[in-house]
């Protein structure tokens, strides 16, 4: 039987510059949509250096680091936070995995991009991430508590 608390979990997704610039973000945001997932904030963002620093900053002795801060901030992303029950576990499956080629057609990654260095979309890899994530790219008051009349038949 479903609680309603075990649907409250959230997660973070950024649509990446790639995906702006190549008309994907519709495409992305209805995968979650028709998923069930409840879209509880989402907003344009052109990244600054600093931000980015902080979101990767577990990766920042990586080779690919600097490459990845100006990839990032080469454009507008799209930041959205989605809600619903095992988002976390069930948007990295959507998403695929980090390496395009190896994240099976169906998946995001899979249907959308080629290399690793353009990858078209992140999403929180761990509940706690996604706290990390949420609270470094969103204000407690751009999250939004909306009556979900859909959830009845989701869940
Ligand atoms: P994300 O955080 O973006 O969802 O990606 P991930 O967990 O699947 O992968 P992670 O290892 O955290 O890497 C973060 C992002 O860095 C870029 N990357 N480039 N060899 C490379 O050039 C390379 N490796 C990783 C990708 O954009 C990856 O999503």
């Amino acid at each position: 039987v479903f609680q309603p608390g075990r649907g409250a979990e959230r997660t973070f997704v950024a649509v990446k510059p790639d995906a702006l610039q190549r008309r994907l973000l519709g495409d992305i945001v209805r995968r979650f949509e028709r998923k069930g997932f409840r879209l509880v904030a989402m907003k344009l963002v052109q990244a600054s250096e600093d931000l980015l620093s902080e979101h990767y900053f577990a990766l920042r002795d990586r080779p690919f680091y600097n490459h990845l801060v100006k990839y990032m901030s080469s454009g507008p992303v799209v930041a959205m936070v989605w809600q619903g029950l095992d988002v976390v576990k069930t948007a990295r499956a959507m998403i695929g995995e980090t390496n395009p080629a190896d994240s099976r057609p169906g998946t995001i990654r899979g249907d959308f991009c080629i290399e690793v260095g353009k990858n078209v979309i992140h999403g929180s890899d761990s509940i706690e991430s996604a706290r990390r994530e949420i609270s470094l790219w969103f204000r407690e008051d751009e999250l939004i508590c909306w009556e979900d009349h859909a959830e009845h038949w989701i869940h």
